[in-house]
């Protein structure tokens, strides 16, 4: 991609409403714009980003079997009227007319229409259990919608509902996502915090939260010190829990193994057994022919904060740190003299190199040098090749990693090389 083609309107100047690193690094890299209060386009940039970490999620749950479909963002609201939180649900829930004055809801979530299509296709013990996920805008009307993308009020969630025959096997699918969403987050290059947590508006007695540990984060955490180098399997039982779940008279750990940090809730999932298909009148058939209603739990992660958790994870003073695993690019060179034919003959080959096998933004921008450092360490790539005239008569460009900010020179070739092999 040709950065004189792409659209990353960065800018030079903090957004004053933007009080988190993710939030206006967000703005300054031109990833969002704010459309309304919580409500943001995705540019370029991110959506590059978001596609990551969707690829990322889809491969680990379609590893446990689940299904991605596609459920809708608008509902009718005599789902919910079934389910009994029509009502409750209250003024979060964006309430909408079609032109028969039907009543309809954009969706916050989709425990009632998960229920709904299991109860009209599956009939039989024998198919269970199930799971069904998506990736799908979600709308909340938060009082407080606030820190960009974070708690925004349209969000995109990766949502999942499981569907199982009885208690022990809707445990073992509660524990397999359980584990999923581990792996997830450490190929996002994060260390989650998985507390125990309140069920809210979800319903149900089983439940884990997601935490990311950030100074910036809304929930306050207590948990044992050794599930910082856990396992997966003892992250589910070792100690950790949040504000409002915490009891100081209860607590079996010691005063020195008790850690307090700030955290970003990312994912959270529920088990809430019979609530919805009772509710929804959704059975199956038994070996002896009875009517059992599944045990069924719910999981989501917020996609959409996630991006702005891993820039709160990963930024320093001069812009993002972008992991490998989720950058908008691979690579980013960086033609220092577009003046200079050999800096341009250098760099487009490295370009139409590298492009067959990597994701490779050339910044070709007739812009200061200067300018173009700063936007690239504002954008965060992990590396960055930078063609420079002087550099180039002694035969060498220059190798950057973003995070470390080492800078190694070697030939056109090596870099080439570098980065084919
Ligand atoms: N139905 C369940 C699981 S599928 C559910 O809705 N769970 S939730 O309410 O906890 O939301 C799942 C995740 O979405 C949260 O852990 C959080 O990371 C994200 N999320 C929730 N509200 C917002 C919001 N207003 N802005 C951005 N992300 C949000």
């Amino acid at each position: 991609m040709l950065f004189s083609r792409f659209f990353a309107p960065t800018s030079k100047n903090d957004s004053a409403d933007a009080k988190i690193a993710s939030h206006r690094l967000m703005l300054r890299t031109g990833m969002i714009s704010q459309t309304a209060a919580g409500i943001y386009c995705w540019l370029p940039l991110a959506v590059r980003v978001i596609e990551k970490i969707t690829k990322i999620i889809c491969e680990e749950q379609d590893k446990i079997g689940a299904q991605r479909v596609n459920f809708t963002t608008i509902q009718p609201a005599n789902l919910w009227l079934e389910s009994g939180r029509y009502e409750a649900y209250g003024k979060e829930m964006l309430r909408i007319k079609d032109r028969k004055d039907g009543d309809f809801l954009y969706s916050p979530t989709n425990e009632e229409q998960a229920t709904d299509v299991f109860r009209k296709y599956v009939k039989s013990y024998k198919e269970l259990p199930i799971i069904f996920y998506q990736i799908h805008w979600k709308f909340r009307d938060e009082i407080r919608p606030r820190f960009g993308v974070m708690r925004g009020r349209e969000f995109l969630m990766k949502d999942g509902y499981s569907f199982d025959l009885d208690f022990e096997s809707a445990k073992l699918t509660y524990e397999t996502v359980f584990k999923s969403y581990i792996r997830i987050f450490r190929r996002l290059e994060l260390t989650p915090i998985p507390v125990q947590a309140e069920s809210g508006a979800i319903g149900g007695n089983m439940s884990h939260e997601f935490q990311i540990l950030a100074e910036t984060g809304e929930s306050t955490l207590y948990y044992d010190r050794k599930l910082l180098s856990a396992s997966d399997e003892e992250l589910l039982t070792t100690f950790a829990v949040t504000s409002e779940k915490y009891n100081s008279d209860t607590i079996t750990i010691s005063e020195k193994d008790l850690m307090i940090s700030k955290g970003i809730e990312v994912g959270h999932i529920f088990y809430f057994g019979t609530k919805y298909s009772k509710a929804m009148n959704a059975f199956v058939l038994n070996e002896k022919g009875k009517e059992i209603y599944p045990e069924m739990g719910s999981y989501g992660i917020g996609v959409s904060r996630l991006v702005a958790a891993i820039i709160e994870a990963s930024h320093d003073p001069r812009g993002i740190i972008w992991p490998e695993a989720v950058a908008p690019f691979d690579v980013t060179i960086l033609n220092l003299h577009l003046k200079n034919s050999r800096c341009c003959d250098v760099a487009f080959e490295i370009y139409k190199a590298l492009s067959s096998k990597k994701e490779v933004l050339y910044d070709d921008r007739n812009i200061t040098v200067g300018e173009k450092l700063v936007d690239a360490d504002l954008i965060g790539i992990p590396w960055q090749i930078i063609v420079g005239s002087t550099k180039i008569e002694g035969g060498v460009v220059e190798l950057k990693n973003r995070k470390t900010g080492k800078v190694v020179e070697m030939s056109p070739n090596k870099v080439i090389e570098r980065f084919l092999n």
